[in-house]
Protein backbone atom coordinates (compact mmCIF):
# COMPACT_ATOMS: atom_id res chain seq x y z
CA UNK A 1 0.00 0.00 0.00
CA UNK A 2 1.15 3.30 -0.81
CA UNK A 3 1.69 5.17 2.31
CA UNK A 4 -0.35 9.06 2.56
CA UNK A 5 0.03 11.11 5.71
CA UNK A 6 -2.94 11.46 8.02
CA UNK A 7 -4.87 14.47 6.72
CA UNK A 8 -4.53 18.10 8.06
CA UNK A 9 -6.69 18.39 11.54
CA UNK A 10 -7.45 14.42 11.91
CA UNK A 11 -6.05 14.62 15.58
CA UNK A 12 -7.79 17.72 16.83
CA UNK A 13 -11.10 17.32 18.90
CA UNK A 14 -14.01 16.62 16.50
CA UNK A 15 -17.83 17.65 17.40
CA UNK A 16 -18.82 14.38 17.54
CA UNK A 17 -16.64 12.88 19.91
CA UNK A 18 -17.03 8.97 21.17
CA UNK A 19 -16.67 8.01 24.51
CA UNK A 20 -13.75 6.34 26.59
CA UNK A 21 -15.16 3.48 28.99
CA UNK A 22 -13.35 0.87 31.22
CA UNK A 23 -14.47 -2.68 31.48
CA UNK A 24 -12.72 -5.23 33.99
CA UNK A 25 -12.96 -9.12 33.44
CA UNK A 26 -11.72 -12.43 35.03
CA UNK A 27 -8.65 -14.48 32.79
CA UNK A 28 -5.51 -16.81 34.08
CA UNK A 29 -2.23 -16.32 33.51
CA UNK A 30 -2.67 -18.99 31.38
CA UNK A 31 0.97 -20.33 32.63
CA UNK A 32 1.98 -23.85 34.90
CA UNK A 33 0.29 -21.70 38.02
CA UNK A 34 -2.83 -20.67 35.76
CA UNK A 35 -3.91 -18.17 38.45
CA UNK A 36 -6.82 -16.44 38.11
CA UNK A 37 -6.50 -12.76 37.46
CA UNK A 38 -8.82 -9.49 36.76
CA UNK A 39 -7.57 -7.86 33.73
CA UNK A 40 -8.67 -3.91 32.40
CA UNK A 41 -9.31 -2.52 29.11
CA UNK A 42 -9.76 0.54 27.43
CA UNK A 43 -12.84 1.06 25.61
CA UNK A 44 -14.09 3.47 23.03
CA UNK A 45 -17.16 3.99 21.84
CA UNK A 46 -17.84 5.48 18.57
CA UNK A 47 -20.71 8.50 18.42
CA UNK A 48 -24.13 7.55 19.05
CA UNK A 49 -23.12 3.98 20.16
CA UNK A 50 -26.45 2.90 22.35
CA UNK A 51 -28.73 5.56 20.91
CA UNK A 52 -30.26 2.74 18.73
CA UNK A 53 -30.44 -0.21 20.68
CA UNK A 54 -30.49 -2.49 17.80
CA UNK A 55 -27.19 -0.76 15.58
CA UNK A 56 -24.26 -3.22 16.91
CA UNK A 57 -21.05 -2.57 15.55
CA UNK A 58 -17.26 -4.55 14.23
CA UNK A 59 -14.32 -4.34 17.24
CA UNK A 60 -10.71 -3.14 16.84
CA UNK A 61 -8.02 -4.56 19.29
CA UNK A 62 -5.28 -2.45 20.21
CA UNK A 63 -2.30 -3.69 21.50
CA UNK A 64 0.38 -1.31 23.22
CA UNK A 65 4.34 -1.46 22.76
CA UNK A 66 7.27 -2.74 25.04
CA UNK A 67 6.65 -1.05 28.87
CA UNK A 68 3.07 -0.10 28.44
CA UNK A 69 -0.40 -1.39 29.68
CA UNK A 70 -3.61 -0.65 28.67
CA UNK A 71 -3.58 3.31 29.37
CA UNK A 72 -0.98 4.14 26.74
CA UNK A 73 -2.92 3.67 22.92
CA UNK A 74 -5.28 6.41 24.17
CA UNK A 75 -3.79 8.28 26.96
CA UNK A 76 -5.48 6.83 30.05
CA UNK A 77 -9.20 6.60 30.47
CA UNK A 78 -9.30 10.78 29.86
CA UNK A 79 -8.31 10.21 26.65
CA UNK A 80 -5.18 12.62 26.53
CA UNK A 81 -3.51 11.23 23.23
CA UNK A 82 -4.69 11.90 19.66
CA UNK A 83 -6.25 8.49 19.07
CA UNK A 84 -9.72 9.39 20.23
CA UNK A 85 -9.68 12.38 17.92
CA UNK A 86 -8.36 10.15 15.23
CA UNK A 87 -11.00 7.61 15.66
CA UNK A 88 -13.76 10.55 16.13
CA UNK A 89 -12.94 12.01 12.78
CA UNK A 90 -12.15 9.11 10.73
CA UNK A 91 -15.90 8.03 11.18
CA UNK A 92 -17.28 11.66 11.37
CA UNK A 93 -16.01 12.42 7.95
CA UNK A 94 -16.65 8.77 6.98
CA UNK A 95 -13.70 7.72 6.15
CA UNK A 96 -14.41 4.31 8.27
CA UNK A 97 -17.78 2.65 9.19
CA UNK A 98 -17.86 3.34 13.14
CA UNK A 99 -16.14 0.58 14.90
CA UNK A 100 -15.21 -0.45 18.68
CA UNK A 101 -11.78 -0.02 19.82
CA UNK A 102 -10.83 -2.24 22.73
CA UNK A 103 -7.08 -1.42 24.17
CA UNK A 104 -6.09 -4.34 26.56
CA UNK A 105 -2.92 -5.27 27.76
CA UNK A 106 -0.86 -8.16 27.36
CA UNK A 107 1.21 -7.43 30.95
CA UNK A 108 -0.10 -8.67 34.64
CA UNK A 109 -1.07 -5.85 37.35
CA UNK A 110 2.07 -6.25 39.87
CA UNK A 111 4.58 -7.98 37.74
CA UNK A 112 7.00 -5.67 36.82
CA UNK A 113 9.37 -8.04 35.07
CA UNK A 114 6.98 -7.61 31.97
CA UNK A 115 7.22 -4.31 31.15
CA UNK A 116 10.76 -4.27 32.03
CA UNK A 117 12.75 -7.98 30.78
CA UNK A 118 11.53 -8.07 26.71
CA UNK A 119 11.89 -11.73 27.71
CA UNK A 120 9.34 -11.72 29.94
CA UNK A 121 6.80 -9.66 27.49
CA UNK A 122 7.25 -12.25 24.68
CA UNK A 123 5.87 -15.45 27.37
CA UNK A 124 3.07 -12.59 28.10
CA UNK A 125 2.45 -11.75 24.17
CA UNK A 126 2.31 -15.62 23.09
CA UNK A 127 -0.22 -16.58 25.70
CA UNK A 128 -2.57 -13.28 24.86
CA UNK A 129 -4.04 -15.51 21.90
CA UNK A 130 -5.80 -17.70 24.77
CA UNK A 131 -6.96 -14.99 26.75
CA UNK A 132 -7.95 -13.12 23.79
CA UNK A 133 -10.60 -15.94 22.51
CA UNK A 134 -11.31 -17.72 25.81
CA UNK A 135 -12.14 -14.03 28.03
CA UNK A 136 -11.83 -10.88 26.41
CA UNK A 137 -13.60 -11.12 23.36
CA UNK A 138 -16.29 -12.91 24.97
CA UNK A 139 -16.59 -10.21 27.71
CA UNK A 140 -16.56 -7.55 25.12
CA UNK A 141 -19.36 -8.82 23.21
CA UNK A 142 -20.98 -9.68 26.76
CA UNK A 143 -20.58 -5.98 27.79
CA UNK A 144 -21.19 -3.59 24.32
CA UNK A 145 -23.32 -3.63 21.13
CA UNK A 146 -20.44 -5.88 18.87
CA UNK A 147 -21.33 -7.93 15.96
CA UNK A 148 -20.34 -11.24 17.82
CA UNK A 149 -18.55 -12.64 14.75
CA UNK A 150 -14.99 -13.21 13.16
CA UNK A 151 -15.68 -10.90 10.15
CA UNK A 152 -16.46 -8.08 11.85
CA UNK A 153 -13.28 -8.53 14.66
CA UNK A 154 -9.37 -7.18 13.96
CA UNK A 155 -6.18 -7.32 15.95
CA UNK A 156 -3.78 -4.21 15.64
CA UNK A 157 -0.80 -3.33 17.71
CA UNK A 158 2.34 -1.36 17.62
CA UNK A 159 5.86 -2.47 18.09
CA UNK A 160 5.71 -5.44 21.40
CA UNK A 161 2.03 -5.02 20.32
CA UNK A 162 2.54 -5.54 16.79
CA UNK A 163 4.48 -8.89 17.74
CA UNK A 164 1.67 -9.56 19.88
CA UNK A 165 -0.65 -9.06 16.63
CA UNK A 166 1.25 -11.81 14.80
CA UNK A 167 0.93 -14.37 17.80
CA UNK A 168 -2.78 -13.72 17.47
CA UNK A 169 -2.79 -14.29 13.76
CA UNK A 170 -1.36 -17.44 14.31
CA UNK A 171 -2.86 -18.77 17.53
CA UNK A 172 -6.15 -16.89 17.03
CA UNK A 173 -7.29 -16.18 13.36
CA UNK A 174 -10.45 -18.34 13.91
CA UNK A 175 -12.14 -15.57 16.18
CA UNK A 176 -10.51 -12.58 14.00
CA UNK A 177 -10.63 -11.50 10.35
CA UNK A 178 -7.87 -8.77 10.20
CA UNK A 179 -4.71 -8.49 11.77
CA UNK A 180 -2.37 -5.26 11.16
CA UNK A 181 1.03 -5.77 12.91
CA UNK A 182 2.17 -1.90 13.50
CA UNK A 183 6.25 -1.82 13.02
CA UNK A 184 6.51 -5.30 15.11
CA UNK A 185 8.08 -8.49 13.69
CA UNK A 186 6.79 -11.99 14.92
CA UNK A 187 9.42 -13.79 17.68
CA UNK A 188 8.04 -17.30 17.60
CA UNK A 189 11.83 -18.09 16.85
CA UNK A 190 13.36 -15.98 19.03
CA UNK A 191 13.75 -11.64 19.38
CA UNK A 192 13.64 -10.44 16.14
CA UNK A 193 12.94 -13.85 14.66
CA UNK A 194 11.65 -11.85 11.35
CA UNK A 195 14.91 -10.33 11.06
CA UNK A 196 17.23 -13.91 11.55
CA UNK A 197 14.97 -16.45 10.83
CA UNK A 198 12.34 -14.82 8.04
CA UNK A 199 11.30 -18.18 6.47
CA UNK A 200 11.10 -19.96 9.08
CA UNK A 201 8.92 -17.35 10.99
CA UNK A 202 6.56 -16.99 7.63
CA UNK A 203 6.59 -20.72 7.13
CA UNK A 204 5.30 -21.26 11.56
CA UNK A 205 2.56 -18.56 10.44
CA UNK A 206 0.92 -19.94 7.19
CA UNK A 207 1.04 -23.53 9.07
CA UNK A 208 -0.29 -22.39 12.02
CA UNK A 209 -3.02 -20.02 10.08
CA UNK A 210 -3.97 -23.20 8.29
CA UNK A 211 -4.03 -25.45 10.89
CA UNK A 212 -6.78 -22.96 12.27
CA UNK A 213 -9.13 -24.18 9.02
CA UNK A 214 -8.81 -20.61 7.96
CA UNK A 215 -8.73 -20.06 4.17
CA UNK A 216 -6.40 -17.41 2.25
CA UNK A 217 -9.52 -15.64 1.25
CA UNK A 218 -11.04 -15.49 4.93
CA UNK A 219 -8.17 -13.21 6.04
CA UNK A 220 -6.34 -10.69 5.78
CA UNK A 221 -2.66 -9.10 7.21
CA UNK A 222 -1.75 -5.76 6.73
CA UNK A 223 1.50 -4.82 7.82
CA UNK A 224 2.95 -1.52 8.43
CA UNK A 225 6.21 0.17 9.38
CA UNK A 226 8.82 2.64 8.76
CA UNK A 227 12.32 2.94 6.77
CA UNK A 228 13.93 4.26 10.15
CA UNK A 229 11.82 2.24 11.83
CA UNK A 230 13.65 0.02 14.21
CA UNK A 231 11.78 -2.74 13.21
CA UNK A 232 12.20 -2.16 9.67
CA UNK A 233 15.30 -4.40 9.31
CA UNK A 234 13.13 -7.48 11.07
CA UNK A 235 9.46 -6.88 9.40
CA UNK A 236 10.79 -6.56 5.95
CA UNK A 237 12.59 -9.88 5.39
CA UNK A 238 9.61 -11.47 7.33
CA UNK A 239 7.42 -9.89 4.95
CA UNK A 240 9.51 -10.63 1.86
CA UNK A 241 9.35 -14.33 3.29
CA UNK A 242 5.30 -14.30 3.80
CA UNK A 243 4.87 -12.57 0.11
CA UNK A 244 7.04 -15.65 -1.13
CA UNK A 245 4.10 -18.14 0.02
CA UNK A 246 1.88 -17.79 -2.77
CA UNK A 247 0.17 -20.90 -1.91
CA UNK A 248 -1.67 -19.09 0.68
CA UNK A 249 -0.86 -15.42 0.45
CA UNK A 250 -1.61 -12.90 -2.12
CA UNK A 251 0.91 -9.91 -2.09
CA UNK A 252 -1.39 -6.99 -3.07
CA UNK A 253 -1.00 -3.14 -3.31
CA UNK A 254 -4.41 -2.68 -1.60
CA UNK A 255 -6.21 -5.13 0.81
CA UNK A 256 -9.26 -5.61 -1.78
CA UNK A 257 -7.00 -7.67 -4.13
CA UNK A 258 -5.29 -9.43 -1.73
CA UNK A 259 -4.71 -11.17 1.55
CA UNK A 260 -1.59 -9.29 2.32
CA UNK A 261 -0.44 -6.13 2.17
CA UNK A 262 2.94 -4.01 3.18
CA UNK A 263 3.26 -0.36 3.37
CA UNK A 264 6.29 1.70 4.20
CA UNK A 265 6.30 5.17 4.98
CA UNK A 266 9.85 7.28 4.06
CA UNK A 267 11.41 8.43 6.91
CA UNK A 268 8.73 6.82 9.37
CA UNK A 269 10.45 6.00 12.95
CA UNK A 270 9.16 3.68 16.14
CA UNK A 271 6.29 6.29 17.25
CA UNK A 272 2.59 6.19 18.12
CA UNK A 273 2.07 9.46 16.04
CA UNK A 274 3.11 6.97 12.91
CA UNK A 275 1.25 4.14 13.93
CA UNK A 276 -1.92 6.65 14.05
CA UNK A 277 -0.98 7.64 10.10
CA UNK A 278 -0.96 3.81 9.35
CA UNK A 279 -3.91 2.77 11.50
CA UNK A 280 -5.83 5.76 9.35
CA UNK A 281 -4.59 4.05 6.25
CA UNK A 282 -5.72 0.70 7.18
CA UNK A 283 -9.24 1.86 8.87
CA UNK A 284 -11.21 1.16 5.26
CA UNK A 285 -10.68 -2.34 5.35
CA UNK A 286 -10.22 -4.14 8.96
CA UNK A 287 -14.07 -5.78 8.92
CA UNK A 288 -14.81 -8.67 6.18
C1 LIG B 1 10.94 -4.92 16.49
C2 LIG B 1 11.82 -3.92 16.82
C3 LIG B 1 11.81 -3.37 18.08
C4 LIG B 1 10.03 -5.35 17.44
C5 LIG B 1 10.02 -4.79 18.71
C6 LIG B 1 10.92 -3.79 19.03
C7 LIG B 1 8.41 -6.99 17.94
C8 LIG B 1 10.98 -3.16 20.34
C9 LIG B 1 10.55 -3.71 21.47
C10 LIG B 1 10.71 -3.03 22.78
O1 LIG B 1 11.80 -2.57 23.10
O2 LIG B 1 9.75 -2.95 23.51
O3 LIG B 1 10.94 -5.51 15.27
O4 LIG B 1 9.20 -6.34 17.02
Amino acid sequence: MQFSPLPTGMRQPCDKPGTLVEMTYQTHTYDDANAPLTKRVLVYLPHGCGEDPARRYPVLYLMHGGGGDENEVFGGIEGSGPLRHVLDNAIACGHAAPFIVVAPTYTVEGMEAARQSIDVAVKLTHRFPTELVRDLIPAVDAAFPTIADRRARAFSGFSMGGETTWSVAAEAMTDLWCCVPLSGDYWAMGLKGGKDFPEETADIIVDRIRQQGIAPDECRIMAFTGDKDIAFEALQPQMDALARRTDFFTPAEMPADGNLTWCLKRDGWHTYDDCWEYLWLAMPYLFG
